[in-house]
């Protein structure tokens, strides 16, 4: 990558997990607008392709691979068949993240489960999926798509602050065994983001409240904030970046 041009991402393909909506979409449309070529992924192929027609009348590169990224055989397959028909992935931003909250002493271990699998071992399933072929041309970007809640937690989050928890970890485990590669591992922790997983939270008055008192920027974050961090966390401005968590959330973990 050029030194005067290190934020460009062009002749790079970057696949994006869960990115048919929210924060993923952003971050799709984020790197496309710096060069990339972009693969889109979700469960639902309609919304998968309405995000990708989206992005493509807006002059960006764009293919969409439908796959569940908790499942083991999806995962494998998925990344089989976009380096087969689209090329090597170059970054990955494991994004996919759901929420199932409810108090632990009343938590179904279905809804344990639920949350575990796609907030943490899906980036498990897919980094190692990316590694191997990152590994083998020794070069790749990997963002984890952290959250406040891998360090702090609130009533009703348990599974979902202990997954969060967890892929803090596991950025610094990809870390300790990529980083020899040319593979630079790191996270982004937003704070409250405006999108559907948040949606009944910033339904709630008193939630919504809560959320603009508590943060300093006195206002929801919206998934273009995030844009620009992981951009540069794709690039090879980041080169000497490895294992670290970018924390976005409006000051919110900066002061009580
Ligand atoms: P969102 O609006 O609910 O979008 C979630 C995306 O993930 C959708 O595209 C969804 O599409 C996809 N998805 C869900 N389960 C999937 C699976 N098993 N396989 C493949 N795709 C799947 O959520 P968001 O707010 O953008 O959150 C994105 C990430 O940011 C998550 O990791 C979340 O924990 C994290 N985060 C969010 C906030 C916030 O305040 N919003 C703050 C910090 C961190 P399908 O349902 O069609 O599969
Ligand atoms: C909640 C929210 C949070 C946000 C985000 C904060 O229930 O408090 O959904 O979990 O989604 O993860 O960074």
């Amino acid at each position: 990558m050029s030194a005067a041009l290190p934020f460009r991402l062009d002749g790079r393909r970057a696949l994006i997990t869960g990115s048919s909506r929210g924060i993923g979409l952003a971050l799709a449309a984020a790197l496309a607008s710096s060069g990339a070529h972009v693969v889109l992924n979700a469960r639902d192929t309609g919304r998968l392709e309405s995000a990708a027609l989206a992005m493509r009348s807006a002059g960006h590169t764009v293919a969409a691979v439908a796959f569940d990224v908790t499942n083991e055989v999806s995962v494998t397959t998925g990344f089989a068949a976009i380096e087969a028909d689209h090329g090597p992935i170059d970054i990955l931003v494991n994004n996919t993240g759901i929420h199932r909250r409810a108090p632990l002493v009343d938590m179904t271990l279905a809804d344990w489960n639920a949350v575990l699998e796609t907030n943490l071992t899906s980036a498990f399933l897919a980094g190692r999926s990316a590694a191997r072929g990152m590994i083998a041309r020794r070069a790749g970007k990997i963002i984890n798509i952290c959250s406040l809640m891998s360090d702090l937690a609130r009533p009703t989050t348990g599974n979902y602050a202990a997954a969060k928890g967890g892929l803090r970890m596991l950025t610094r485990a990809m870390c300790a065994e990529w980083a020899h590669h040319n593979i630079q591992v790191n996270g982004l922790a937003p704070g409250y983001i405006l999108t559907d997983l948040t949606a009944p939270l910033a339904a709630d008055p008193k939630f919504n409240d809560w959320v603009k008192t508590r943060t300093p920027a006195a206002r929801w974050g919206t998934p273009d904030d995030l844009a620009g961090a992981c951009v540069f966390l794709a690039s090879s401005a980041s080169d000497f970046v490895n294992g670290q968590i970018l924390v976005i959330d409006g000051g919110l973990s900066a002061v009580v």
